[in-house]
């Protein structure tokens, strides 16, 4: 059985729920408060000396770590891997970007604001503004393609979408962005996720 100790308030777990769920991959969820410190103890440690979750223990006692090369680790040979090889690429380029230009922005602006609990004014801004501008390059892109990747939907879709997804938890205003409202729709209704009915829980 597939092990994950996750945190179902970060979307870099929820990746890993939404493809083990969408794929129909039974596992086992282990919940980790990150809020309480448990991603830090000498326990977790010793199975993830990088001190964040998501993990996950597959069969066979191998562990793996990294939102999205767990999710890579899963969709070999499936469907949410683009069959060409540009495509796959171009799924690849969308999950690095994630993680350097997305994810420090959005997700962690979001983080002050909900689970520290910061007030606007107390945020670096430029969260909002590098954030904001890489929700605009997605509605950028989207305005001449359905999905990030390829013709069809790709783990570039299911990864950049918790995060995204959640942007007015974080403050962000999706009211400019059209096709990446869209685009929410569409992939969350793809992988079977229900999507905040406000967007913006603070
Ligand atoms: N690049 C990593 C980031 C992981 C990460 O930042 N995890 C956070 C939750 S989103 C965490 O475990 N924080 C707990 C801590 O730092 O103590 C990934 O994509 O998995």
């Amino acid at each position: 059985m597939i092990e994950v100790h996750g945190d179902e308030r970060s979307g870099n777990c929820l990746k890993v729920k939404w493809v083990l769920d969408y794929l129909g991959r039974p596992y086992r969820w282990h919940h980790v408060d990150i809020l309480n410190g448990e991603a830090r103890t000498k326990s977790f440690l010793t199975m993830n000396p990088a001190g964040q979750v998501p993990v996950v223990c597959l069969e066979g006692g191998r562990v793996l770590a990294q939102s999205n090369a767990i999710v890579l680790y899963f969709i070999q040979g499936t469907r949410l891997t683009p069959q060409d090889a540009f495509d796959r690429a171009r799924m690849l380029e969308w999950l690095f970007w994630e993680q350097y230009s997305h994810e420090p922005y959005v997700a962690v602006r979001r983080f002050q604001r909900l689970y520290l609990g910061r007030a606007d004014e107390e945020i670096d801004s430029g969260l909002i503004e590098r954030g904001t501008k890489a929700l605009r390059r997605m509605e950028h892109h989207l305005r001449a393609q359905d999905w990030l990747a390829g013709e069809q939907p790709s783990a570039a879709d299911l990864c950049l979408l918790p995060y995204t997804m959640l942007a007015g938890e974080g403050g962000f205003d999706l009211a400019g962005f059209p096709r990446l409202d869209d685009w929410i729709s569409r992939t969350s209704s793809f992988f079977g996720v229900a999507r905040p009915s406000t967007g913006d829980a603070s």
